[in-house]
């Protein structure tokens, strides 16, 4: 009887040890995910180069506030952490001239056209990978991100691009 009760707390006890391991293992492999995910730049179609999120925010974070409008909902105003858009395409010294328009997609083939000067004002189209602090998740968590195209100065969310994986200036 004894022996039977010592062993059934081993075992719980080993059950414990392996689903902490586990829980771990996760977050370590979304953790190294999010720290891997990578943004492509493009000049026309061209690929220009290929970030990751060290990189990224290697150009200047920034936090700024933005609102957010799911539909059938009231817009809630969010604090976010990104970089401005347009600082990625001064890091690689891409020509702007005579270009109208920075074409951002994302893993589920959704796209958003921002035209060019909208890209170029200041505080206003951010590439965000945190809200309130946390990172934004991808779609197969229910997230937004990793990375999110935010024009903050919008009233409604509807032109901001979830997964963006890509920005592209023609
Ligand atoms: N990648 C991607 N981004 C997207 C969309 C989408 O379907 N895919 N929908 C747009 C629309 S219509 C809205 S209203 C906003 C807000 O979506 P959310 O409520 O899921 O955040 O995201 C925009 N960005
Ligand atoms: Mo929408």
């Amino acid at each position: 009887m004894k022996r039977k009760i010592i062993l059934m707390i081993v075992i719980l006890a080993s059950i414990v040890g392996v689903t902490a391991y586990m829980n771990r293992r996760a977050v370590e492999v979304k953790k190294e995910l999010q720290e891997n995910a990578e943004f492509v730049i493009k000049d026309n179609g061209r690929e220009i180069a290929k970030l990751n999120m060290k990189e990224i925010r290697g150009l200047g974070e920034i936090e700024f506030g933005a609102n957010l409008k799911t539909s059938g909902k009231e817009p809630i105003a969010y604090k976010y952490t990104g970089v401005p858009l347009k600082k990625l395409f001064e890091k690689f010294e891409i020509d702007l001239k005579g270009k109208s328009a920075v074409i951002v997609s994302a893993v589920d083939g959704y796209t958003v056209a921002v035209d060019i000067d909208k890209v170029l004002e200041e505080d206003n189209v951010y590439l965000a990978y945190m809200r309130e602090g946390e990172p934004l998740g991808n779609r197969e968590d229910g997230g937004k991100g990793p990375y999110q195209m935010i024009i903050s100065k919008d009233k409604f969310s509807q032109y901001w691009c979830k997964f963006a994986i890509e920005a592209d200036i023609k």
